[in-house]
């Protein structure tokens, strides 16, 4: 009787471990301000929200609100679009461009560790 009951405890805990580990980033929807898609982005140990969706074709601001000091997330990159902003701490700081294209656009800390994603749909 006592096997069973620890095999079921196994069995759940490695659900919840995979679940945890695989089930889909959810995204978080930019909100429009007039024409522009704005999106605010915590800055701490991380992005938060770590994705961001947005709609080809309009112009998109990204406000990261940095809550910490430190190296690691002093400065945001996103190398497909050239940009490379210093964030300073404890303020928050715009980032714009208008993504043509429906894609991803990842970006990440100066130092490639911390990682965020802009995805890009189509318009509709
Ligand atoms: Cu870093």
């Amino acid at each position: 009787m006592g096997n069973i009951v620890v095999v079921i405890i196994a069995v759940v805990l490695t659900a919840a471990i995979v679940w945890y580990f695989f089930a889909p980033r959810k995204a978080a929807a930019a909100n429009r301000q007039g024409a522009v898609q704005v999106a605010h982005i915590v800055v701490k140990g991380g992005y938060s929200p770590q994705v961001v969706e947005v709609q080809a074709g309009s112009p998109v601001r990204l406000e990261f609100d940095r809550q910490e000091d430190g190296e690691c997330s002093s400065h945001v990159v996103f190398s497909d679009l050239g940009i490379d902003r210093t964030l300073p701490a404890f303020q928050t700081t715009s980032v714009e461009f208008t993504p043509s294209k429906p894609g991803e656009i990842p970006y990440a800390c100066g130092m490639n560790m911390l990682h965020g994603l802009v995805r890009v749909v189509a318009k509709g």
